[in-house]
């Protein structure tokens, strides 16, 4: 599961980055010519709440990675995204666009000023083009077959789609449809976050980059965050963050907000479990079967499964323990069909 952060030059995007790894990797004018990775932890209130009730050895958050694209060197500066950037970008299944919302003398916009709007256009415009090449020579070729089946059908409506202006992301699929294109990996069709990355100046301001029409028009969710301050909280000792982002009237924890985002971005969610040995968040897809989330905990779990004792962490903690709960009835036990929910702690009784 892997996002890409792309944007504009000096938008900031080593800066995020630094501020979701508490990383130091370099910004600026000697920022690293190479890309960076990391595997960002998803906070998560229920392990911790778990952890406190079952004192395991271990405790395990779900995990995203991040990798913040090596700069483009080849396509010049009014350009986002080189060939090898665009190769880089199929394999992430979510892109986090930071788009620069600060404004600042010292560092210069590639394009002179600060337009939040123009520069997500022009990231999509980027996105789109990519995607209308491969479209153009894919069908080039479909043609000299004499192909008019389904899949030609609906390549050529994309291409329609993406000539009107329009992203992938707004095109309307049926499930079969979906299974179609996914070999295509279009970069316009993947799920994208745009992050305003705005200045201290306009902590506290509703819509500080302008971008929520555009968001909301383009299918893109929207946040916003203050990179250099959420870079220099990341870089605090803990308890020290708290104080601080409060002095700053940061109230919310926009790290936290930005990560969740991502991960319902991604169609992500986390069932756990729970015990002496490890209380953990594991992660599936939206509408996992039991028989399925058991194979992500161990393959054994999945061929020998007999059946999975489920209870929602929200009733496990009105009930108080385990105990309880099974005498509210709230612990069920279901089949292998059964569609795992967000939260559900289980028990996997299985037979191998
Ligand atoms: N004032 C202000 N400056 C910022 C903010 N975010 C980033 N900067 C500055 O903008 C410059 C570029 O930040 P980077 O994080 O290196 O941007 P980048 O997108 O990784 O840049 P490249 O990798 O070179 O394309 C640095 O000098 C940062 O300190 C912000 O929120 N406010
Ligand atoms: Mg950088």
């Amino acid at each position: 599961m892997k996002v890409g952060i792309v944007g504009y030059a000096r938008s900031g995007k080593t800066t995020l980055f630094n501020a979701l790894t508490g990383a130091h990797a370099a910004v600026g004018a000697y920022g690293a010519r190479e890309a960076n990775i990391a595997v960002i932890k998803v906070p998560d209130e229920r392990v911790d709440k778990l952890a406190e009730i079952f004192q395991p050895k271990k405790k395990t958050y779900a995990e995203i990675e991040f990798i913040d694209i090596a700069p483009n060197e080849t396509a010049g500066e009014q350009k986002a995204l080189d060939n090898s950037a665009l190769t880089a970008l199929k394999n992430a299944e979510a892109l986090v666009h930071v788009v620069r919302a600060f404004e600042s003398e010292s560092v210069i916009h590639p394009m002179d000023s600060v337009n939040p709007v123009r520069d997500a256009a022009n990231m999509d415009d980027e996105l789109k083009l990519s995607d209308l090449i491969i479209l153009e020579k894919r069908i080039e070729r479909m043609e000299k077959e004499n192909r008019k089946d389904l899949e030609f059908e609906l390549i050529k409506r994309c291409q329609a789609h993406l000539e009107s202006g329009q992203p992938l992301r707004t095109l309307e699929l049926t499930p079969r449809e979906s299974t179609m294109l996914a070999g295509y990996t279009f970069l316009s069709q993947k799920s994208m976050m745009l992050v305003a990355n705005y200045g201290e100046a306009d902590i506290g301001k509703e819509d500080p980059g302008g971008l929520k029409a555009f968001a909301a028009e383009n299918h893109l969710t929207l946040i916003s965050l203050c990179g250099s301050m959420e870079m220099e909280i990341a870089q605090l000792a803990e308890e020290e963050r708290a104080e601080f982002r409060e002095s700053l009237g940061l109230g919310e924890e926009s790290k936290t907000q930005f990560i969740h985002a991502a991960y319902d971005m991604l169609g992500l969610m986390s069932f756990l479990t729970a015990g002496a040995p490890e209380v953990r968040a594991w992660t599936i897809r939206k509408n996992t079967h039991a028989v399925d989330a058991a194979g992500v905990i161990h393959s054994d779990l999945a061929r020998g499964f007999i059946r999975a004792e489920v209870v929602n962490y929200k009733d496990f903690m009105e009930a108080g323990s385990m105990a309880k709960a099974k005498e509210h009835g709230k612990v069920r036990l279901e089949g292998k069909d059964y569609i795992v929910q967000d939260g559900d702690m289980l028990l996997i009784r299985f037979n191998v």
